[in-house]
């Protein structure tokens, strides 16, 4: 039987990716590079999981001096912190909400008696940001586990961080399912032993999904926000 499912944050709980867009712009006007990456260039920047890696990939791809190059690369991880500071406050400020059927399948999994766990690229403070203004305050509690960010040496779609999340449950692949939106995440997850469910958005449809266990559009019908009123009942 299944003791777990673990779940993917971008693009898989909420469509995200158009709010870190606009962060990692945000943060380039702030240190005054003239940088604005395009939705149809972002597309492709996605091939790259982490903030800072797709940072560092985009200036190792423009065609510029060594010392300019080495001038930008040493920005890197400040440009990452103003984004970082960029995207969490759009989300605290509500401007994400969960793809549809997320809060059902996870109330009723735990409902069930499965555990839930996230393994996601993304940084531990946008993962809190985002579970608390979706989930509201039991966000964080109802997940056992949360791996997330760097604490992998290498991000998808190495397994790293569905091992580690498979580690910490104290579970082997075989008793869990994976979440996942994109063909790096499907690869990283397919890699720790993972049966994988896939729900594209904009940003990874058209991708090679052939090693999912099953391709959806979404996880569920459309759904009011979550209340934190006590007993409310699920339809
Ligand atoms: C999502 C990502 C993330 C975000 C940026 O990957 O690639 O890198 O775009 O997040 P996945 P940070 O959904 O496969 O985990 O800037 O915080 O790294
Ligand atoms: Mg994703």
């Amino acid at each position: 039987g299944i003791d777990a499912l673990i779940f993917d944050v971008d693009g898989t709980l909420a469509d995200t990716e158009e709010a870190h867009r606009v962060a990692f712009n945000l943060a380039f006007d702030r240190y005054g590079l003239g940088w604005s990456w395009s939705r149809t260039e972002y597309r492709g920047l996605l091939d790259v999981t982490g903030g800072k890696e797709r940072i560092t990939s985009y200036i190792q791809s423009l065609p510029i001096a060594p010392t300019d190059r080495r001038r930008l690369l040493e920005l890197v991880p400040h440009l990452h912190r103003e984004k970082t500071r960029f995207y969490s406050s759009m989300v605290n400020d509500g401007g994400i909400v969960l793809r549809d059927g997320v809060a059902r399948l996870l109330e009723e999994s735990l409902h069930a008696g499965r555990r839930l766990a996230i393994a996601s690229t993304t940084s531990a403070v946008n993962v809190d940001a985002l579970l608390q203004s979706t989930l509201g305050a039991r966000g964080l509690e109802m997940f056992s586990v949360i791996a997330c960010g760097d604490q992998v040496k290498q991000k998808k779609p190495a397994p790293d961080i569905y091992q580690l999340a498979l580690r910490t449950l104290g579970l082997t692949a075989d008793r869990a399912v994976a979440f996942e939106d994109s063909s790096n995440g499907l690869r990283s997850a397919v890699a720790a032993g993972l049966w994988t469910v896939i729900t594209p958005t904009f940003w990874t449809e058209g991708s090679d999904f052939t090693s999912a266990g099953l391709v959806l559009p979404r996880l569920g019908d459309p759904e009011k926000p979550l209340s934190d009123e006590p007993g409310r009942q699920l339809q």
